[in-house]
C-alpha cells in the first residue's frame, strides 16, 4: 500500500499539538495518543492515522520548554526532530508550527526585544521547515486563555517581529491575496474548537495542491 501523503505538527512542549491532532482525526474517540498534564507527553515521531483519512499525521515531540527540563533529553529531542526533518522533508505536503500565545511576549522579550543577537526559536523554527520548502501554516493556539485586546497585542507583536526577521507572515482571517512568499498565520483554540473548519480547509487545499 501506497503512504499517504504526511502532515507534519511541530511547536514547543505544551502547546498543543497532540490536542490538535485529536481535532483531525477521523474518529478522535479511537485515537490513543496522550494529551498531557505534563509538558512531554509525546515521546515517540510515529505515523498517526485512521482508515478514511486522506493524509497521516506526524505530531511531534515538543521541545524546548519542559517544567523540569533535562538538559540531555531536550536535546536528544532536538535532534530526532532535526534528523527527521532531514530524512523526511519530502514526505509532507504541509506543516502546522504551533505556537501558545500565553508564552510569545516572554520568548520576543527575552530573545529579541532585550537582546538583538539571538534569535526567538519559533522564528528559527520556521526559517528551517522553510529551508526544506515544507509549506506552513502558524497556529496561534489557546486564544481561549487571553482576552481580545490582549489578543491582538500579542499577535501584531508576534507579526511585526517576525517581519524584522524577514518573514512574511499574514492572518488568514484577513482574507489577504497572498503572495509566493507569505506564511498563512490562523487565530485557534483546540479547548473550544476555534477555527477548526478554517484549519481543516487550509490543510485540504495544501493537500489538493499536492496532487
Ligand atoms: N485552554 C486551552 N488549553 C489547551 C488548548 N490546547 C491544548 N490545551 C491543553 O494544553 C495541555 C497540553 O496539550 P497537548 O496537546 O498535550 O500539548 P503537546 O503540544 O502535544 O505537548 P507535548 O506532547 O508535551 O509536546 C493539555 O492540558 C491540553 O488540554 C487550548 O486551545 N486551550
Ligand atoms: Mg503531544
Amino acid at each position: 500500500m501506497k503512504e499517504k501523503p504526511s502532515l507534519l505538527i511541530i511547536g514547543n512542549s505544551n502547546v498543543g499539538k497532540t490536542s490538535i491532532t485529536r481535532l483531525l482525526m477521523a474518529n478522535p474517540r479511537k485515537f490513543k495518543g496522550k494529551s498531557g498534564k505534563k509538558p512531554g507527553s509525546t515521546l515517540l515521531i510515529k505515523p498517526i492515522s485512521q482508515s478514511s483519512m486522506l493524509y497521516q499525521i506526524i505530531d511531534l515531540p515538543g521541545f524546548g520548554y519542559m517544567k523540569h527540563p533535562s538538559h540531555r533529553r531536550q536535546e536528544h529531542i532536538k535532534k530526532q526532530i532535526v534528523l527527521h526533518i532531514e530524512k523526511h522533508h519530502k514526505d509532507y505536503f504541509f506543516g502546522l508550527v504551533v505556537i501558545n500565545i500565553l508564552r510569545i511576549e516572554d520568548e520576543l522579550q527575552k530573545y529579541f526585544i532585550q537582546n538583538k543577537k539571538t534569535i526567538p526559536l519559533s522564528f528559527e523554527l520556521i526559517n528551517f521547515l522553510k529551508e526544506f520548502k515544507i509549506p506552513l501554516l502558524i497556529v496561534i493556539n489557546k486564544i481561549d486563555k487571553v482576552s481580545n485586546i490582549d489578543k491582538d497585542r500579542i499577535i501584531s507583536l508576534f507579526l511585526n517581529s517576525a517581519e524584522k526577521f524577514g518573514l512574511n507572515i499574514v492572518r488568514i482571517e484577513k482574507n489577504n491575496p497572498e503572495k509566493l512568499n507569505d506564511i498563512p498565520l490562523v487565530e485557534f483554540s483546540a479547548l473550544k474548537k476555534m477555527n477548526l473548519g478554517k484549519l481543516k480547509e487550509t490543510i485540504s487545499k495544501f493537500l489538493k495542491n499536492k496532487n
